[in-house]
C-alpha cells in the first residue's frame, strides 16, 4: 500500500516530530533536533537501520514535504488549527490526560473532539503505511495515538506493531467513564506488543480487556477475536518496560570543568544557601507543584527552615495553556509563590526563585548539579525524568532525591526519599529528613540510585522493548534467577519506604 516514496524497515510514530523549526534573524528556517529524550532513546536502536519518523512538524495547516536530517527520514503529519484544539488540547489533553493521571482534575468529554481524534489518528496510520518497508517494524508512542494500531493492522497485515503508554494507564473504574472506552482498547489490541512504565499500568490495562471487553487474560497476555472477516483469534503481551535516561550522555555532561563551574557559580548567585532546594517540573497539575510548595511555606511559617539560608528554585516551564486547568494552575502557582516571597524573602533574597524559562541541556545539568534537596513530588507521572537525570548528574554523590511514591520512578529508586505528596506533613517530615540525615547516608543513597539508572539506562530500555516486541507474544527471554531476585529486593525496599513515610506523617 505505498505510493511510491521510500520504505523504511523501522517507522516511529509520536505525535511530534523529533525537530522543531528555528527561523533566523534573516528569516530562514532550518530544523534543529528537539532536546526530548525520546530522541536519544531511539538514536542507538535507529542507528545502522533505514528508519522513519511519522509525527507533527509543529505548527498548524498543510504539513512540509518530507525531509532527511542527520539520516532520519522525517514524515510531518498535517494538523489544522481546529484539529490541533480538538486532537491535542482536547481529546488527548482535556478528555485522556486527566482521567490517566487519577482525575485529579474532572476530564470533559464532547463527542466532536472524539471524532477529530479518530480522524487525526487514520491520517497518522496512513502515513506510517506509506513509508513502512514489507514486514517493517512500527512503533507508535503514546497515548495520543491509541487507535493507530489496530488502524495500521488493518492496512498492513504484514507489519510489526507495538505501542508505548509514556504516562499511566488508568484503573479499570475511572478507565471505565471515557464513552469510546471499546474503540480504544480495541484500537491498542492491533499491536503486537503494549509496552507500559509500570507493572500496575499493564496490569490495569489487561483489567480492563477483561473486566470491561469480557477477553480472556493469562499473566501477561489477553486473547480475543477480532472485529471483522477474520475469525482467528489473536494473542497481544502487555508488559511494563520502564523508560529512562542517558545515563552516559548526562554524567559527562556534568562531568564536564564548563557544567561543575557553572553549578558553584549558581550557587554563589544564589547567595551561597546552606541549602538549596530544586524543583523541575512542566507546570502540569500532575507534578505536585502547589503541595509542595504548601509543604515549603509551613516549614518557613513554622522556622524549621528560615530563608536565605535555605532556598528554593522552582523552574516551572508553562505548557498546554489554553486549556482551562493549566491556566487556573498557573494562576494558583503564580499567586502561592508571591505570597511566600512577600512573606519570608529579605531584600535581594527571594524564598523561592520562580523561573519559566526553557534551560539548554547544560545549564540544566548544573543545576541539578547545585542542588541539596530535589524535590518530586507528582500526584501521580507516568515515570518521571527529572528524578533519574538528577541522580545521574550527581557524580560526586551529593544531594538528596525526595520523591513521590505515586511516580513511576519510585518503583525503581528505592533508596530516594519517599513522600505521599497528598499528606503535607509527611512532605515536611520528608524534606527534613533529606536536610538532616548525616552526609555519609545520604552518599550510600545516591551510590545505589546511581547504579540503578546507569544499569537501567534509556539504550537499554529501547533495546530491550524492541526485543519485546520481536517476539512477542512470547515473552523475548525467560527471567533469570537474578532478576528474581531484584524483583524481590526491589518489594522489600518499597514496603520499607513505606513505613518509614507513615510514622513520618504520623509524627
Ligand atoms: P513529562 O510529563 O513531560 O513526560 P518528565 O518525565 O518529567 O515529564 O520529563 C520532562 C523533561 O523536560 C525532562 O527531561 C526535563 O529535564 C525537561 N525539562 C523540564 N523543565 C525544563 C525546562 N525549564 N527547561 C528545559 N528542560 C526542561 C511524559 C510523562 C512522564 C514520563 C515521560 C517520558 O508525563 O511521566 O517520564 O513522558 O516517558
Amino acid at each position: 500500500m505505498t505510493v511510491g516514496g521510500p520504505t523504511f524497515d523501522l517507522v516511529v510514530a509520536a505525535n511530534r516530530l523529533p525537530v522543531d523549526r528555528v527561523v533566523d534573524a534573516v528569516g530562514a528556517s532550518t530544523w534543529q533536533r528537539s532536546p526530548g529524550g525520546l530522541v536519544t532513546a531511539m538514536e542507538p536502536v535507529m542507528r545502522g537501520k533505514t528508519a522513519a519518523w511519522v509525527g507533527w512538524a509543529g505548527e498548524p495547516g498543510p504539513a512540509p514535504e518530507p525531509f532527511t536530517e542527520d539520516r532520519l527520514h522525517l514524515h510531518p503529519v498535517t494538523l489544522s488549527l481546529v484539529e490541533i484544539q480538538e486532537y491535542y488540547e482536547g481529546f488527548s489533553n482535556d478528555t485522556l490526560w486527566p482521567i490517566y493521571h487519577d482525575a485529579i482534575v474532572r476530564a470533559s468529554f464532547p463527542r466532536k473532539w472524539w471524532n477529530t481524534y479518530r480522524t487525526v489518528n487514520q491520517r497518522f496510520a496512513q502515513a506510517i503505511v506509506e513509508v513502512a518497508a514489507p514486514g517493517a517494524t512500527v512503533w507508535v508512542h503514546d497515548y495520543q495515538l491509541q487507535l493507530v494500531p489496530a488502524m495500521v493492522r488493518s492496512l498492513r497485515p504484514d507489519v510489526r506493531i507495538g505501542w508505548f503508554n509514556h504516562i499511566p494507564f488508568p484503573p479499570v473504574e475511572l478507565f471505565a467513564q471515557l464513552p469510546w472506552r471499546r474503540a480504544l482498547v480495541e484500537g491498542l489490541l492491533g499491536a503486537d506488543f503494549l509496552g507500559f512504565q509500570r507493572t500496575a499500568d499493564a496490569e490495569n490495562f489487561l483489567r480492563v480487556c477483561r473486566r470491561l471487553l469480557g477477553m480472556s487474560t493469562e499473566g501477561e497476555t489477553v486473547t480475543f477475536t477480532p472485529p471483522g472477516d477474520d475469525p482467528s483469534p489473536r494473542t497481544v503481551r502487555a508488559s511494563a518496560i520502564p523508560i529512562s535516561v542517558d545515563f552516559k550522555g548526562l554524567d559527562a555532561l556534568a562531568r564536564s570543568p564548563e557544567v561543575v563551574r557553572r553549578a558553584a557559580e549558581i550557587r554563589v548567585s544564589l547567595g551561597d544557601p546552606e541549602i538549596l532546594m530544586l524543583g523541575v517540573d512542566r507546570l502540569d497539575y500532575t507534578k505536585g507543584i502547589r503541595h509542595r510548595l504548601k509543604a515549603y511555606e509551613e516549614l518557613l511559617r513554622d522556622k524549621a527552615i528560615i530563608s536565605p539560608k535555605v532556598t528554593l528554585v522552582q523552574l516551572a516551564l508553562p505548557s498546554r495553556e489554553h486549556i482551562e486547568a493549566y491556566r487556573q494552575l498557573r494562576e494558583e502557582v503564580d499567586g502561592t509563590i508571591g505570597r511566600i516571597n512577600g512573606e519570608y524573602s529579605a531584600l535581594g533574597s527571594p524564598a523561592v526563585h520562580y523561573l519559566s524559562h526553557a534551560y539548554p541541556r547544560p545549564e540544566m545539568a548544573a543545576m541539578l548539579l547545585a542542588a541539596d534537596v530535589m524535590l518530586v513530588t507528582p500526584l501521580r507521572d507516568g515515570m518521571n525524568l527529572v528524578a533519574k537525570e538528577y541522580v545521574t548528574c550527581r557524580h560526586d554523590l551529593g544531594g538528596a532525591l525526595v520523591l513521590s511514591e505515586f511516580a513511576g520512578a519510585w518503583h525503581e529508586l528505592h533508596q530516594a526519599f519517599t513522600c505521599n505528596p497528598h499528606d503535607i506533613e509527611g512532605v515536611k517530615a520528608t524534606i527534613m529528613h533529606a536536610i538532616t540525615t548525616p552526609r555519609d547516608e545520604r552518599r550510600r543513597r545516591m551510590k545505589a540510585l546511581r547504579r540503578q539508572v546507569a544499569e537501567h539506562d534509556v539504550q537499554r530500555w529501547a533495546c530491550l522493548y524492541l526485543e519485546s516486541l520481536a517476539s512477542a507474544p512470547l515473552e523475548p527471554h525467560r527471567p533469570t534467577l537474578a532478576s528474581d531476585r531484584e524483583r524481590r529486593d526491589a518489594e522489600r525496599a518499597n514496603r520499607a519506604n513505606l513505613r518509614a513515610s507513615d510514622r513520618a506523617a504520623e509524627g
